[in-house]
């Protein structure tokens, strides 16, 4: 008997099904970012200059550029006097500085949620701990949170690493994170630093966001009944990549990131019944909107939207906005 392992069973319409994550998309951060840059465009005029991408999201940055808004590596571009706006990811204090040297007007678009942590490095530092940063090196984040304390912070990205970390007084030494992380992965991590390191104290809340934390256990819940997992997001964003993590580990038969529909191949879908569709916190909604709709065309049904959490958090915007908006009248 002989069983040919090289075609795929075709799959009829009535077994096809798609599931939709929920919370998937926009954050509490993201959407102040965004609006940010969207206000500060209609209060001052184009250009506006953005430090860094405002989010990790191609389409975003797309978007806002052809609306007048210019992104910037660095300060040194920026023309004197002008405005610029600070990315959500959040700048070290030196970035602060050097605008106030070079006359720039500021708005910190920072999430509030990494000034946080931005705050607990600054508070262990002056408390002279040592400090273990959990995240991935050349990351916008973990360049502004190292750069609170760079005397006291050490990265440590993996449990590999742990064997490397050199600590003052194993008694005074504490474990911080990027927002952004695999809560799994991250508590490898802390494991292998505890069984080295008995005494290490934990964060004073989670490091790793609500958004991010809902969003990975949102994909997590559908991912094992589901053949293919479509993530939709940009490949320099830390959350949407930890989201096609969490679907392989969690099950999932495939896991791709997509930055939009456009990008999904053909063969994805060769024996797969059910789809699972996400997206990371800097993903405008109509993407995936887009992706269904693409799904649609093949024959797979409307998606089933699958809840784990519910999320109600919005932020204000940055107060140098506010003030300057109400000044205007607005
Ligand atoms: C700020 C902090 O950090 P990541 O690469 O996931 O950023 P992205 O812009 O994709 O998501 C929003 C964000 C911003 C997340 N954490
Ligand atoms: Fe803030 Fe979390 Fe969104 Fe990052 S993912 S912008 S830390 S709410």
């Amino acid at each position: 008997m002989s069983i040919d392992l090289g075609t795929p069973r075709v799959i009829s319409d009535q077994e096809k099904a798609v599931l939709l994550a929920s919370p998937r998309g926009y954050c509490a951060g993201v959407d102040r970012a965004v609006v940010t840059v969207e206000q500060a465009l209609e209060l001052y005029g184009a250009p506006i200059y953005v430090r860094k991408e405002i989010v990790h999201n191609k389409h975003v940055v797309g978007d806002l550029r052809s609306r007048g808004a210019i992104f910037v590596e660095e300060l040194d571009e920026v023309p004197a006097g002008a405005t610029v706006i600070f990315s959500a990811h959040g700048v070290s204090p030196a970035v602060h500085a050097d605008a106030q040297v070079r006359g720039l007007k500021t708005i910190d678009a920072t999430c509030p949620l990494v000034t946080k942590v931005h705050l607990e490095a600054k508070r262990f530092a002056d408390q002279d701990f040592d400090i273990l940063l959990i995240g991935h090196a050349g990351h916008e984040e973990v360049e502004g949170t190292m750069g609170e304390a760079p005397e006291h912070i050490q990265l440590v990205e993996h449990p590999s690493d742990v064997d490397k970390v050199v600590v003052r007084d194993p008694k005074k030494l504490v474990w911080l994170s990027q927002t952004t992380l695999s809560v799994d992965e991250t508590m490898e991590t802390v494991n292998a630093l505890k069984a080295r390191f008995p005494e290490l104290l934990d964060p004073p809340s989670d490091d790793i966001c609500y958004a991010t934390q809902n969003r990975q256990l949102a994909i997590k819940e559908i991912s094992a009944p589901s053949d293919l997992v479509i993530v939709v997001g940009s490949r320099n964003s830390s959350n949407t990549m930890r989201l096609v993590d969490v679907a392989l580990e969690a099950g999932a038969g495939a896991a791709y990131r997509v930055d939009d529909a456009s990008e999904i191949e053909e063969s994805w879908l060769e024996g797969v019944a059910t789809v699972s569709v996400t997206s990371g916190a800097s993903v405008p909604e109509e993407l995936v909107e887009a992706v269904l709709g693409w799904l649609a065309e093949r024959g797979y049904p409307d998606a089933r939207t699958v809840t784990s959490a519910e999320e109600s958090l919005v932020f204000a915007l940055p107060v140098e906005l506010r003030k300057a908006l109400k000044e205007a009248g607005r």
